[in-house]
């Protein structure tokens, strides 16, 4: 199966897309359900681990200001994404962090190698950086959005404080690959080296968020790796599946 390119144009994108497509049509009987919100960016990551696992799951999408009890029976914890395994003895089990969800996924299935299997050191860095990222970034991020939706006069700061997390993303794409010993231009760039990883898609939904609060200045910003990493994901067949619109899940 080839792995799907982020950075490779639609149209060339779609011939390898159906092989790791899953079914995202909510299903009844024993695939998992996930509680999801679609623009939730824990719900995002976490349909995107699924998606890229090939995991069929029956998605029931809900609005926070009236959670299903469903929802809150299976964790009291009330966060998107929930995700319950139904086990073969009738019990269940749920995932309700959204890093675990996407690693549950993947240790199901792992086409395209995002845990990058082979090096012992890649899951603990993959983990270290999007942990730096959902507890720094995320705050800075969060300050960033207030600032724009209040009319704060800080709005600059805020926004500095998150480019110091894009800066070493943007050096991560940035970075040299040498392939035979001549520099490969074409190489596609992702956080961990030349490979996608699970950091890639963990951190995805953040920073498309980073995005959208100043467009403008983002699409002027000094970032074209980044810029080019995050239009390559957002443009891709996989997003756009991940992106379905769903009906609100009502109990039957
Ligand atoms: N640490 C959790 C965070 C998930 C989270 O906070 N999701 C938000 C929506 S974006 C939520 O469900 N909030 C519950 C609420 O607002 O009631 C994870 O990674 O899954």
């Amino acid at each position: 199966m080839p792995p799907s390119k982020p950075h490779a144009k639609p149209q060339q994108e779609q011939k390898s897309a159906p092989a790791i497509t899953p079914k995202y049509e909510p299903q009844r009987g024993q695939c998992p359900i996930l509680y999801s919100l679609r623009n939730c960016p824990y719900a995002m990551r976490g349909r995107i681990g699924l998606f890229k696992a090939a995991q069929d799951v029956e998605v029931r999408e809900v609005v926070l200001s009236n959670k299903p009890d469903a929802m809150i029976k299976a964790s009291a914890k009330g966060t998107v994404p929930t995700l319950v395994l139904l086990n073969q003895d009738g019990t269940n089990t749920v995932i309700d962090e959204s890093l675990d969800v996407m690693l549950w996924a993947l240790h199901q299935n792992d086409p395209e190698d995002l845990l990058h299997q082979q090096d012992p050191n890649a899951l603990p860095a993959m983990l270290a950086l999007i942990k730096t990222f959902d507890d720094e970034f995320k705050t800075q991020l969060n300050a960033y959005k207030a600032a724009k939706r209040y009319h704060e006069n800080n709005i600059t700061e805020c926004r500095q404080a998150c480019e110091v997390y894009l800066q070493d993303l943007e050096a991560r794409l940035g970075a040299d690959s040498t392939r035979g010993g001549m520099e490969d231009e074409q190489a596609d760039r992702f956080i961990f080296g030349t490979k996608e990883s699970l950091a890639d898609i963990a951190l995805l939904p953040f920073i498309r968020q980073f995005s959208k609060v100043e467009r403008k200045w983002y699409r002027e910003s000094p970032y074209p790796n980044l810029k080019q990493w995050l239009n390559g994901y957002i443009q891709s067949v996989m997003f756009n599946k991940v992106m379905t619109q769903y009906e609100l899940w009502k109990p039957t």
